[in-house]
């Protein structure tokens, strides 16, 4: 049977690829012409099904149901079939062994096509349907998720809003719980997507999916797991201390004594406890946005990149995006997480999110404008189309990040009418304390770096069995997080596969934890090297230098190696160092408000 779906493909794909011209090596051979001709010609066939795909991607999340469901299996078939061509493959491979006569650029885009290949090899057909079947019903399955309780249906924000603001430990379990009833229906498809998933990437000589996954890096698996655990180890001390500051917080707010282990999931304002907003009580970001509309959040985000000398956002990015909550009477099931999406590789940006007026929205608005902002900065002639994405994926993540800090700054909220009185009077530690908790900082890198790529390593080499998914989860909440359950969490539920990035961004989580540790040492160069600022307190608005130095990187997509771009830009190799000592002022508060507490959790 796979030898028959097999020749079918082939022939099929045979017919898609009619016209490749790919002459092997001749008497007189050049790889360097011959890898020009065949990334021209690659280019021609990949780039309209690559942007029929996103399309076809596009209208499944923002409208879930049955036919979008199809269209976009029958899209990334026909993409994946061009791109997993066993003629690629093989003339992919064939080229590079002749690196060293091919110029840089020209080896950069081979090595990309080679991972495109990986994710869908041809020589494999049969399995390559099924997961892009598979794909697609896990993520309709998500999207289309509706959380329900004694008859009310709530939507993830209404979720998340509860458990920033709930004092009543009872509603907190129960909306908590509520959470997490999501992961059920998702255990079954996800444990369908590891095996494919895996055996795709070990087709073309990967160990595993997380392997195919960190090779974007030019990392060994080995490596990328030493650098997350240098970021946790980093992180660590002042963890700690915020984590038993926390609990005695949250306990004096709950009215009950503190644990002596690890925090009860359920006290913390996020589902994952992947940030705790919210819990320095004298510092309300929410107030500034409470008497604006959710249309000023893109709005203001869209001000902040225009004043660095950014172009206004293109027209089709406000008629095209879908930026707010559904609301009745439509029906309409969309994806709710944030995300932003590059359709042809041109000047087609979008952005899906569920935007209502609160300082999370206001930063994940930054977020993904710095996504689209890095998409249209790279988009042009001298980036090969193949090469339009980031220095590496973490570049991506960490950009808008960065101008999320520096729109949480607070000579910027004064510049844009939104310090409130109280937020002007804070003393700055307890602003340093509330950005240390929330956003992606110190408490977010034992999630990033620690629990969710553990997990995922641990998932996709095969070290969880199928039926212990919840065990090894919490067991690295815990370890990491030093978080437990409120109540028993049976393997019939699936508590990883409640964070999106499971099931639809696998195993690339370490993304963000890299992308926090960039984000600090450009945010350092920047406040140094051109703002002459403390870096604690400091205005990036309006200031085109730091515009300049922003696109000199974000323009050159994945032309260069990104250790190179990031030592041309600060002068500094990776390091966590940067993240360390902006928050350093806080580790005498934080050790005088613990002294005489037990610090951790073990
Ligand atoms: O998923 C995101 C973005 C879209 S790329 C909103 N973030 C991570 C998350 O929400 O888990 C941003 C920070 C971490
Ligand atoms: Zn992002």
């Amino acid at each position: 049977m796979p030898d028959l779906n097999r020749r079918a493909f082939l022939q099929r794909t045979s017919a898609l690829t009619a016209g490749w011209a790919l002459a092997g090596p001749a008497a007189d051979d050049d790889p360097q012409a011959r890898a020009e001709a065949f990334l021209r010609e690659f280019v021609a066939g990949w780039l309209p099904r690559e942007t029929a795909f996103n399309e076809a991607a596009w209208a499944a999340a923002t409208d879930v149901c049955e036919d979008n469901t199809q269209r976009q299996v029958q899209a990334n078939l026909v993409r994946s079939h061009f791109v997993g061509d066993p003629q690629v493959i093989a003339t992919v491979k064939e080229l590079l062994a002749h690196r060293d006569r091919l110029n840089d650029l020209t080896a950069r885009q081979l090595d990309k096509i080679r991972l495109m290949a990986a994710e869908a090899p041809g020589t494999i057909p049969e399995v390559v349907t099924a997961r892009a079947e598979a794909e697609a019903r896990q993520s309709a399955t998500q999207d289309g998720f509706i959380y329900e309780l004694d008859g009310n249906r709530y939507s993830a924000n209404q979720i998340d809003r509860i458990l920033l603001e709930s004092r009543d430990l009872a509603e907190r379990q129960r909306i908590w719980t509520l959470s997490k009833s999501i992961g059920g229906p998702l255990r079954d498809g996800l444990l369908r997507l590891r095996d494919l998933r895996n055996r795709v990437a070990r087709e073309l000589g990967f160990d595993d999916f997380f392997a195919l996954q960190v090779a974007d890096y030019g990392l060994t698996v080995t490596q990328m797991l030493d650098l997350c655990e240098g970021f946790v180890a980093a992180v660590r001390p002042l963890y700690q201390h915020l984590h038993t500051w926390a609990k005695h917080e949250l306990a004096a707010r709950f009215g009950v004594e503190p644990p002596a282990g690890p925090i009860p999931a359920h006290w913390l304002p996020n589902r994952w406890g992947q940030n705790w907003p919210g819990l320095v009580s004298s510092v309300d970001m929410d107030a500034p946005f409470r008497t604006r509309t959710k249309e000023f959040i893109t709005q203001q985000a869209e001000a902040f990149y225009t004043s660095l000398g950014f172009e206004a956002l293109p027209d089709s990015f406000w008629t095209r995006s879908d930026l707010y909550p559904v609301e009745p009477p439509s029906t309409r099931k969309k994806n709710s997480h944030a995300s932003a999406w590059h359709i042809d590789l041109e000047r087609d940006v979008r952005s899906l999110m569920s935007i209502e007026p609160n300082n999370y929205w206001f930063n994940t608005a930054h977020h993904e404008l710095g996504h689209i902002y890095y998409f249209l900065a790279y988009s042009r002639d001298d980036v090969p189309h193949v090469l339009r994405t980031g220095a590496n994926r973490a570049f991506h993540e960490g950009v808008g990040d960065l101008i999320g800090l520096a729109a949480s700054q607070r000579p910027y909220w004064k510049q844009a009418s939104l310090l409130t009185p109280e937020i002007e009077a804070a003393d700055p530690i307890l602003l340093l304390l509330d950005t240390a908790l929330d956003g992606a900082s110190i408490v977010f890198i034992p999630f990033a770096a620690g629990t969710m790529t553990r997990f995922e390593h641990e998932f996709y080499t095969g070290q969880i069995p199928d039926d212990a998914l919840n065990a090894a989860w919490w067991r690295l909440v815990r370890q990491y997080q030093g978080i437990t359950p409120p109540e028993a969490r049976p393997e019939t539920l699936c508590d990883p596969a409640t964070k999106t990035h499971i099931n639809d961004d696998p195993a690339q989580y370490y993304d963000y934890a890299i992308g926090t540790i960039l984000k600090f040492q450009l945010h350092d160069h920047i406040c140094r090297a051109i703002l002459h600022q403390d870096p604690r307190d400091c205005s990036y608005y309006g200031n085109p230098q730091v515009g300049r130095f922003l696109r000199s990187i974000l323009a050159l997509g994945a032309t260069r190696d990104w250790n190179s771009v990031l030592r041309e830009a600060t002068g500094q190799g990776l390091s966590a160092e940067p993240l360390v000592a902006y928050f350093a002022p806080l580790k005498d508060w934080l050790e005088q408000q613990n002294a005489g507490r037990k610090i951790g959790w073990d």
